[in-house]
């Protein structure tokens, strides 16, 4: 089975940074970048001056969730500071959700929907045709080192059948909780990506080629089983 792992980098020990997004840089699929404003989530993590900072060192796309009340007013930021993929959650957009969706890729980035555990995926049904990506969320937004809420199975299930059903091409995404316990339910479900945290690659104290590894024979055996 093929995924895409998206290593979160506010998970990353600051101390080993650029050693950790250099081994990324050869393992990684792209790098998740939460940005929080601190009102639509409570909680501050990157910004669009990190997105600069790590541009000219990332050789994998950035993609930046946003997590913020007011994502058109970052966007032209992110397009400038050299992001390659952007994400906003639908319940932020509803007023310019087309104005948004194709300023984004009218600048030639890819544009992806975040779906908080409690918004349905049928809030994707004006606009599903354009998007890159879905994520799913499997913890409420804001924080890592979340418990995985269970039910969020069935949704990427239903996601995945309404991509079939429609044709799209969107990648089907999760950011939250993915670990050993949860790569066999999220990838048998349907998901592409997994965004890795805390929980399942980003252990601060231990080397990250030693998390990778560790990562890769746990998912390996949770699609074997
Ligand atoms: C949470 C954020 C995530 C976290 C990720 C961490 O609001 O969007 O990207 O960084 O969930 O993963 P974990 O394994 O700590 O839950
Ligand atoms: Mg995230």
């Amino acid at each position: 089975m093929n995924y895409l792992i998206s290593p979160s980098l506010m998970c990353l020990d600051l101390m080993k940074a650029s050693e950790q997004i250099r081994f990324f840089n050869e393992k990684a699929d792209m790098l998740h970048v939460d940005l929080m404003d601190g009102h639509y989530v409570k909680n501050i993590a990157l910004s669009v001056d990190f997105v600069r900072q790590i541009r000219p060192h990332a050789t994998i796309p950035i993609d930046v969730h946003m997590m913020v009340t007011t994502p058109m007013d970052f966007v032209d930021g992110l397009i400038n500071a050299g992001a390659d993929s952007m994400s906003v959650h639908a319940e932020t957009i509803s007023s310019y959700a087309f104005r948004l969706i194709n300023h984004i890729k009218n600048a030639n980035k890819k544009v992806g929907i975040i779906l908080n555990p409690a918004t349905s995926i049928d809030v994707l049904t004006p606009y599903i045709h354009l998007l890159d990506k879905v994520t799913v969320m499997t913890v409420d937004p804001g924080y890592a080192g979340q418990p995985f809420i269970p039910e969020m199975v069935e949704k990427i299930k239903a996601l995945h059948n309404t991509r079939a059903a429609g044709g799209h091409k969107f990648l089907i995404e999760v950011d939250g909780s993915c670990n050993k316990n949860t790569y066999g339910l999220l990838l048998n479900a349907g998901a592409d990506v997994l965004v890795m945290g805390s929980s399942g690659l980003l252990k601060h104290g231990v080397p990250i080629a030693d998390t990778w590894e560790i990562m890769e024979a746990d998912i390996a055996k949770s699609l074997s089983a």
